[in-house]
């Protein structure tokens, strides 16, 4: 049996942040905290791209754009959708995460998904530091991972 392993390791790795600016604070400090781990496993400042859009019905079309550059080997969404009394939220967090799971599997790039979709602003606040660890975690992993598949199977 062969097993094929991703480490986490992060230099000489290229990331793109697409930061959502709705609900800007939640999103500044997850912003922090996912480049704080990411420099922790070893991605270069110099190598990670954040650009900003208004909502996070935006970030799909931005992440799009960055994983047609080709320079990229993994992507992060950032932001948060949080419940108000319409069916607007259903809208703004499906749609973005089927825009970006869409972006992953047309790629063929790896987008780790940290769009937070809460009912209260506590709740999304409560949980900002440990999603942008996460994505940060889920974009080394998997660009190390899809680079180890493409290595085996050469
Ligand atoms: N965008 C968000 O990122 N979070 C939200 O909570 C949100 N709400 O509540 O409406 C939101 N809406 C804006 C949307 O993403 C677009 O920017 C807008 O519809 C323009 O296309």
């Amino acid at each position: 049996m062969r097993q094929i392993c991703a480490e986490r390791q992060g230099s000489g790795l290229a990331i793109g942040i697409v930061r959502s600016r709705f609900n800007e604070e939640i999103g500044a400090q997850m912003l922090e905290s996912c480049a704080r781990r990411l420099a922790e496993l070893g991605v270069d400042p110099a190598d990670i791209t954040v650009v900003t859009v208004p909502g996070a019905l935006e970030s799909p079309l931005a992440l799009q754009k960055l994983a047609a550059t080709g320079k990229y080997d993994a992507l992060i969404a950032l932001g948060a959708v949080i419940r108000g009394e319409t069916y607007h939220f259903e809208i703004v967090s499906n749609e973005s995460a089927a825009g970006i799971a869409a972006v992953a599997l047309d790629s063929g790039l790896p987008v780790a998904n940290g769009i937070l979709t809460t009912d209260t602003e506590e709740q999304a606040c409560a949980r900002t530091e440990q999603k942008g660890r996460d994505c940060a975690e889920a974009a080394v992993e998997m660009a190390n991972l899809a680079r180890a598949i493409e290595r085996t199977h050469r």
